[in-house]
């Protein structure tokens, strides 16, 4: 069959039905897995997190170079301080790092969350596809300076005490009840001295734009179809 022929025989109706798909599969897996677990004893703990003063413990960590959309962190808190000072009341976090401090707005702030001992309990927050700068460091962090109500509370936080994860480290800052100090301030520790966190993170790469498949209406088709029709009835006239 000639190109031609081919045309003559393409009809309106193919042309109402024709489907395209724009766009690949969204991607939705996690890709790259931060996870200083392995190095953990268990039981090393660094302490004390709450009120009334070191109120902030974080890990600092650099986004992958293509997976950069976090999707989740997570800490270990407990066991209960002394046996006796839980429950301590925090919030996680998650801002860019200048390598002494918070810097620019928070990105990310989770709901209340409450360490009421007297085990160890894992904190993971769901940052929901949080968009981060490839290559850049961030912070991820508790704090408890929001939740000061006079009472001491105080628990502790996983910790290896070892260097598993060499992007970025375990900081912390005895800022009390001073929230704003986190993005004024150097931190008290601003790494090394601790090792790592016991500290996860995943992230993966940025959604692919949704997939937009789409069908040509009868009517759109038909106005579509038009020039169509007229093009193939000059070329058969040319033709004759
Ligand atoms: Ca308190
Ligand atoms: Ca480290």
């Amino acid at each position: 069959m000639t190109f031609t022929a081919l045309l003559k025989n393409l009809s309106l109706a193919t042309v109402t039905t024709t489907s395209l798909m724009l766009a690949t599969a969204p991607q939705s897996q996690a890709l790259t897995y931060i996870d200083t677990t392995p190095s953990w004893n268990g039981s090393s703990t660094i302490s004390p997190i709450g009120e009334p003063n070191t109120a902030t413990y974080g890990q600092t960590f650099t986004v992958p170079i293509t997976d950069n959309i976090l999707n989740s962190f997570s800490f270990i808190l407990g066991p209960d301080f002394y046996g006796g000072t839980a429950p301590m009341t925090f919030a996680g976090y998650v801002a860019q790092w200048d390598g002494s401090k918070a810097t620019g707005p928070i990105l990310y702030t989770s709901g209340t969350q409450t360490y009421t001992g007297p085990g160890f309990t894992n904190y993971s927050f769901n940052t929901d596809n949080l968009s981060l700068t490839a290559g850049q460091q961030y912070v991820a962090f508790l704090s408890a300076s929001n939740f000061f109500d006079g009472n001491t509370h105080l628990t502790y936080m996983a910790g290896t005490f070892s260097n598993p994860y060499s992007g970025g480290d375990f900081v912390y800052y005895n800022n009390g009840r001073d929230f704003s100090a986190l993005t004024a301030n150097s931190w008290t520790s601003t790494g090394g001295g601790f090792g790592d966190a016991v500290f996860t993170a995943t992230f993966n790469v940025p959604a692919a734009s949704t997939p937009v498949p789409f069908e040509f209406s009868p009517e759109q088709g038909f106005i579509l179809g038009i020039p169509l029709f007229l093009c193939l009835r000059k070329l058969k006239k040319k033709r004759a």
